[in-house]
């Protein structure tokens, strides 16, 4: 097969909630067409996530280029289309019948993929790149597990996102930096000698808690919301503690932030000058990873607690070599607990005294975030990693 038939990639993405699958699917297609060159063209069922991380995608148009690729609105009948050389269904979001059928008339090899949601639990290894056949072993799907061990898809990652963080953190950067969130967040207060803590949350984190812990302990602490969750209960703290006492917070040292929707483009920049992040879902997940910053994931609630698993199997493999794992364990735990997940029962004041020994404990757990991130590339990289598995399935005898 020659090298030409790999130039048409196809991603499906449906949205479930949120901005993860269109972020990730966005991510993905960003890194095929820049660093392999291929003609992407993403069919996504919802434009209004991917309006929002890439303001210049228009949320009308039904067909349209942005950064070279090609947004197709996913309608609910779909067109004739012609068949891509590689197609992508993320999230086991299953291809449109008439596409479908379209492949299995096809006559030419189509290397097809169902990218999965990343886990840490071991069973994941085992699982990626295992087959499946349809039309009577004519199509063969392949399933593509991100992951963090060799053995599966790896991580999305920017060929050029380690120069342009250690960049971006350079301390020459530091005025750049602060004056950027300044006209981000269209304020001047930003303390100069507080911790900046980011939050990207759910509605359920015990946010409220943190804010009441600092409060108490008249913390200096720029705390910085991203919209959602994180400014809703922001929104509400400050509301009930000023209900009883108007002028309670006038001196508080906990400076609530609120940060504008960034481009996906930005986002890392919001990790990167951060002491603490707080992330969720798997997107920004990866990110915080990345950015080598300490941080704290929320994960995304899943049904009779699927993810605690999940969670545990993250934390397990993110701490097997770290010297002092406790303080992190424990506020990762107590900031998930809310939503019932993890042994043990976290109150409001877990949540702050966890946070009390976390930050007392900052330079160990900064200097294991910056060693998990160091090794993470031997994991592979994702985009990289698909590439290699369609070219080796074009260039093969194929099923
Ligand atoms: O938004 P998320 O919670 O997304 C998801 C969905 O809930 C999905 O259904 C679920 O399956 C998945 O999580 C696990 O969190 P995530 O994955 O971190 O995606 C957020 C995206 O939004 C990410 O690409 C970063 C981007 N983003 C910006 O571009 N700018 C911003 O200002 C912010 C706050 C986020």
């Amino acid at each position: 097969m020659a090298e030409q038939s790999l130039q048409h990639w196809d991603l499906f993405c449906r949205v479930i909630d949120n901005f993860g699958d269109a972020g990730v699917c966005w991510r993905l297609a960003r890194q095929l067409s820049a660093e392999h060159h291929v003609r992407v063209r993403l069919w996504i069922d919802d434009l209004a996530p991917l309006v929002a991380i890439q303001p210049e995608v228009n949320g009308e148009s039904l067909e349209q280029s942005c950064v070279g690729i090609e947004i197709c609105q996913w309608p609910t009948v779909f067109p004739n289309a012609e068949v891509a050389d590689v197609v992508i269904e993320a999230f086991a979001c299953d291809l449109p019948a008439p596409y479908l059928a379209a492949m299995e008339a096809h006559g030419k090899p189509i290397a097809w993929f169902n990218l999965e949601y990343l886990s840490a639990e071991d069973w994941v290894s085992g699982c990626h790149g295992l087959p499946s056949y349809r039309s009577g072993g004519q199509l063969k799907k392949q399933f593509f597990f991100p992951g963090f061990t060799s053995d599966t898809g790896g991580l999305l990652r920017e060929a050029d996102l380690h120069e342009r963080r250690d960049h971006a953190t350079a301390p020459s950067q530091k005025e750049d930096n602060a004056r950027w969130l300044r006209d981000l967040a269209g304020t001047q207060s930003i303390a100069a000698d507080a911790i900046t803590v980011f939050f990207f949350t759910y509605d359920h984190a015990p946010l409220p808690a943190l804010l009441s812990h600092w409060h108490e302990l008249q913390s200096p602490v720029n705390v910085l919301l991203a919209p959602g969750g994180a400014q809703r209960l922001a929104a509400r703290w400050r509301s009930e503690k000023t209900a009883t006492d108007p002028d309670c917070l006038l001196n508080s040292r906990v400076n609530l932030i609120e940060l504008p929707l960034v481009p996906q483009t930005d986002f890392d920049r919001l990790l990167w000058l951060a002491d603490v992040c707080f992330v969720r879902g798997e997107d920004s997940f990866v990110r915080a990873q990345w950015a080598a910053k300490p941080f704290v994931w929320q994960i995304y609630p899943q049904t009779e607690n699927a993810h605690a698993v999940k969670l545990n199997a993250f934390l397990d493999r993110y701490l097997s070599h770290s010297s002092n794992p406790q303080p992190i364990r424990e506020l990762w735990e107590a900031w998930n607990t809310p939503d019932g997940m993890v042994s043990g029962e976290f109150t409001d004041a877990d949540v702050g005294s966890a946070w009390q020994n976390f930050e007392k404990n900052l330079d160990s757990v900064a200097s294991h975030a910056r060693q998990w991130a160091g090794q993470l590339d031997q994991a592979g990289n994702l985009a990289n990693n698909l590439v290699c598995a369609a070219k080796a399935f074009l260039g093969s005898v194929h099923l």
